[in-house]
């Protein structure tokens, strides 16, 4: 038997066959990954053989895992060495952001594009709240939209509040598997609520943006669509480490960069102020958002520190 899994709470899935039935499977005793150093040696959307154990109770187990035409990884925020498997086999991430209640940095932004960037992984921005911005904010969403759309990513303005943006997303969505992320109360499983009423997900309010966040998702989940595609809610993430990105790879992750980067004179440049750098030179000419190659400065500083490879 083949399924997908739609939801991991530790050792057991929910595993969904294409026939759609429901099944509560464990990994196979003996069955181990190799040298893994990921927290997580499956995660939702990953395909897998079963066997069925109780077929009353419905409870099987997982005789191996497909391989993945790609997955998102991050630095598992427990421990800092290891990883932390998201999501596998998905067309689209997007990433969901707000100007306030919470902030969401730019460079949290730029860390989550280039991870999927690395993973081959097309990615979206939608921009929630819309209801509550004020001038300032009118002016940061407009300078936001313009730089990330010069680079190439698609920006939704969106509120679950007003329904404004709502019908593009649904678009986006059809016949695709997307992967949902983003901060803490800033609005993901509402979104999904507001899109498919039936789905009735929890959410909650949240008092006091102090930076704690309140984690009302807490494992990530896989949901058909009415409309045809899959969509993935996952647990909100207060930082996002990036997992097995060099310095010398990483201006490869910055679309706007990477044709430059390879007109620099030394071919190992990563662009800090090295002689002949076309990189910094398209940064001065504008043809490179000055606000995206701080970004970069400062991921590569934090590879660095690291010391991942
Ligand atoms: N003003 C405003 N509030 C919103 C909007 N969308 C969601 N919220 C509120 O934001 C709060 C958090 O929403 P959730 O949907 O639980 O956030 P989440 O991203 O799923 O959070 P986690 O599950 O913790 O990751 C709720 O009180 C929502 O009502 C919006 O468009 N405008
Ligand atoms: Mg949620
Ligand atoms: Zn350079």
């Amino acid at each position: 038997m083949e399924g997908k899994v739609y939801k991991s709470t530790g050792s057991w899935y929910v595993v969904r066959t294409a026939a759609g039935e429901t099944w509560n499977a464990r990994l196979k005793g003996l069955f181990k990954l190799d040298g893994i150093t990921s927290t997580n040696p499956l995660a939702v959307g990953d395909n897998v053989d079963l066997e069925p154990e109780n077929d009353d109770e419905r409870t099987a187990l997982i005789t191996a895992i497909h391989d993945r035409s790609n997955y998102i990884n991050r630095q598992s925020p427990s421990h800092r060495m290891q990883h932390h498997i998201v999501a596998a086999n998905i067309d689209q991430s997007f990433l969901v952001v707000t100007l306030k209640e919470p902030r969401t940095s730019q460079g949290f932004i730029d860390r989550w594009l280039v991870t999927c960037e690395a993973y081959h992984v097309p990615a979206i921005l939608l921009f929630n709240k819309a209801d509550l911005y004020r001038k300032k904010d009118e002016e940061r969403f407009d300078a936001w939209k313009r730089m990330y759309e010069t680079v190439g990513y698609p920006v939704v303005r969106m509120s679950v509040h007003t329904g404004e943006g709502l019908g593009e997303v649904n678009a986006l969505l059809r016949d695709k598997i997307s992967l949902l992320s983003g901060h803490s109360g800033v609005g993901k499983s509402s979104f999904l609520n507001a899109l498919f009423p039936a789905m009735s997900l929890k959410t909650q309010a949240v008092s006091g943006w102090s930076g704690k966040g309140i984690h009302t998702t807490t494992f990530a989940e896989m949901f058909d669509l009415p409309g045809g595609g899959r969509i993935i809610d996952t647990p909100g993430m207060r930082e996002f480490g990036l997992v097995d990105i060099s310095k010398q790879e990483l201006s490869g992750y910055f679309p706007e960069m990477r044709v430059f980067a390879g007109q620099c004179q030394f071919n190992n440049c990563v662009h800090l102020g090295e002689p002949g750098c076309r990189v910094k030179q398209a940064v001065a000419d504008g043809n490179i958002a000055i606000e995206r190659y701080e970004s970069y400065c400062a991921i590569l500083d934090s590879i660095e520190e690291n010391n991942y490879r």
